[in-house]
């Protein structure tokens, strides 16, 4: 057991790091040491040069809820909580750090997403749901507006009106929906969980890494970006593709009729 996490599970392997968020009796909700947790395999993670792919999953019937309300005890009587801190201390550093990494950042929804949870998957780059998975904008329950990102990433995803009901009245938008909105890549069945995790896994590993997080750069750059500037950015980034390893491994493969072995350089 790796006793440097006691809120999350961490493994490294094959280049690709898997964080599986781990107190499933409060249904994996975020707390400062899962926080914590986290930018540790962060670290550990952006120092690998082999770095090849992250998986977020959570453990037990739960994905996220969000943060943990049992950390937001009521305080003493003319004593007020400053909310903005653990947003900007915790959430939107991890958010921007994954929306940073270079390579992909693979979510696996295992069960219901709650408030920062949702927002902590939509925060990455491709989002898988088992069938039986909701998404819950909860903040408006507890008097609170969508956070970690989760006011620009529905809008962006689903549009305003769907964005808008969800968070408005908190309804929990099932997987099927929402991969029908768009909010997420793909619905899969809840007992496909594990084989599908499994072939992401072995994809991201064996991918053109390199590519991978060109797309990634250019795809989040194309929203802020006029047509030209897109263009020229494409450009820039193929440009450097196209000095690597894996780009003549993909022609020589293409030319011999065989697939692709690609390392990642
Ligand atoms: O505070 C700040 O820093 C500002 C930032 C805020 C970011 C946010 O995320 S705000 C939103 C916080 N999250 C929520 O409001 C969601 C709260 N949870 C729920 O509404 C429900 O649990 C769910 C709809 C997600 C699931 O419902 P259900 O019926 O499937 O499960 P349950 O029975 O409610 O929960 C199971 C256990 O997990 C239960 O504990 P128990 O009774 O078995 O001991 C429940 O209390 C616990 N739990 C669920 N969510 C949280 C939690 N414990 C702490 N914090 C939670 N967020």
């Amino acid at each position: 057991m790796d006793t440097r996490y006691q809120h999350i599970l961490f493994s490294y392997e094959d280049g690709v790091g898997r964080i599986v968020l781990n107190r499933p009796d409060s249904l994996n909700s975020m707390t400062e040491t899962m926080h914590a947790d986290i930018r540790t395999a962060l670290d550990f993670m952006e120092a690998q040069a082999d770095l090849r792919g992250l998986i977020l999953t959570g453990s037990g019937r739960g994905f996220c809820a969000g943060q943990d309300l049992t950390e937001r005890a009521p305080l003493p009587p003319g004593e007020k909580r400053d909310l903005s801190r653990g947003l900007k201390d915790n959430y939107a550093p991890l958010v921007l750090r994954l929306r940073a990494l270079p390579a992909p950042v693979v979510c696996f929804v295992n069960g219901v997403a709650a408030g920062a949870g949702v927002s902590l998957a939509l925060a990455c780059d491709l989002v898988y749901a088992v069938q039986s998975a909701r998404f819950i904008q909860a903040f408006t329950r507890i008097g609170l507006l969508p956070d970690a990102g989760g006011t620009q990433t529905w809008l962006q995803l689903v549009g305003r009106q769907r964005a808008m009901g969800a968070s408005l009245f908190a309804e929990p938008v099932s997987a099927p929906l929402a991969e029908q909105w768009g909010l997420i890549w793909k619905c899969i069945p809840d007992e496909m969980l594990e084989d599908t995790l499994q072939s992401v896994h072995a994809r991201l590993a064996s991918g053109p890494t390199r590519a991978y997080a060109a797309t990634k750069q250019a795809l989040y750059a194309a929203s802020n970006n006029t047509l030209a500037d897109q263009m020229e950015l494409e450009g820039m980034l193929q440009k450097s593709l196209g000095l690597t390893d894996d780009y003549l491994e993909g022609m020589r493969a293409f030319a011999e009729k065989r697939a692709p072995h690609f390392t990642g350089r």
